[in-house]
């Protein structure tokens, strides 16, 4: 998806220009993959922009740079005032939220302690991540022979950079086989996730999606979901799902940031069909909250 250039870039404590943020080719992170991202987004509100879940995100971007040994010279308060801050400088009223920390340029090599610890944020208009259609009539989606790695090869809690090749091959091939989009299996032959989204299902009303064992990332837009349709009366069950419960559901949904709630039409040929009640009414009350229009869910806004 195209980037839409904006005027500043919060890079180390300073906002640069868009064009001057940039970093080294032999920046280590660059050639093994030593950086750890969040995505996040504000929405547009009759009270403002406000960015949805903006402790939580920072907060997992902490702790993935700790499970890579990152020493990140901010603290979480730093990080979402400059966040904040930075919106306001490049005067958006909706924007996608990329904070990146990684290992820079001044060390070769395996070891990367002694590499310096770069942070940046970036934030532009994006739109859907999954198409507008998508969003609305849900997309094809195929079980990708890539299996999702799981956290005795990398920490499946960690949002690392490196990590991320293993999505862009399961996205790749779906893409390649003429599907919208991919879900990976676990080691053990289990559904895991997408390749940047979780997956829901829905079954006589009923709501799955799999659990954390399943080596996938512990997503806030999934998190957010469950509590939602718990408070809207729905039963919400995190359990092993194998592919036959998947091709037979009555629904089924991804979440994520860039994703929100996209529903999914089909799997490997088999019809899901058009979006159906659940997931839109789940769909609907997601847009009101991140839109400030549901009181209830104020306390996960924060405004600009
Ligand atoms: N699983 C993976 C692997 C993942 O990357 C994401 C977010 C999620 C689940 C959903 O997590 P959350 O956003 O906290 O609900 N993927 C981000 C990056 C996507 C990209 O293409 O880049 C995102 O949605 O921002």
């Amino acid at each position: 998806m195209p980037i839409n250039k904006t005027e500043k870039i919060w890079f180390n404590g300073k906002l640069v220009d868009w064009d001057k943020a940039q970093t080294h080719i032999l920046s280590h992170a660059l050639h093994y993959g030593s950086g750890v991202f969040e995505g996040i987004r504000c929405y547009k509100t009759n009270k403002g922009p406000a960015v949805f879940r903006l402790r939580e995100h920072v907060e997992r971007l902490f702790t993935s740079a700790e499970l890579y040994f990152m020493e990140v010279p901010y603290d979480v308060g730093e990080i979402e005032e400059a966040v904040k801050g930075l919106i306001k400088a490049n005067k958006l009223d909706a924007c996608y939220i990329r904070p990146i920390i990684y290992r820079g340029y001044g060390e070769m090599g395996l070891n990367p302690l002694k590499a310096p610890v770069d942070t940046a944020i970036a934030v532009w208009p994006w739109g859907t991540y999954l198409g507008e259609e998508g969003l609305k009539k849900g997309i094809k989606v195929m079980i990708s022979s890539v299996e999702r790695f799981n956290s005795n090869i990398v920490p499946t809690r960690a949002k690392a950079t490196g990590q991320y090749i293993n999505s862009i091959l399961a996205k790749l091939q779906s893409l390649k086989s003429g599907y919208d989009e991919a879900i990976m299996l676990d080691n053990r032959g289990m559904i895991s996730e997408g390749p940047g989204e979780n997956l829901f299902i829905v079954r006589d009303k009923v709501i799955y999606t799999p659990p954390e064992h399943a080596s996938l990332l512990m997503g806030i837009t999934r998190d957010s979901i469950v509590r939602i349709a718990r408070d809207m009366n729905y039963e919400v069950v995190e359990t092993d799902m194998d592919r036959g419960m998947l091709y037979t559901a009555d629904e089924a949904f991804f979440t994520g940031t860039a994703a929100e709630v996209t529903p999914i039409r089909e799997v490997d040929g088999h019809t899901i069909g058009k979006p159906g009640p659940v997931t839109l009414e789940i769909q609907e009350k997601f847009f009101e909250i991140v839109e400030g229009k549901d009181q209830e869910y104020g306390h996960w806004l924060a405004y600009i």
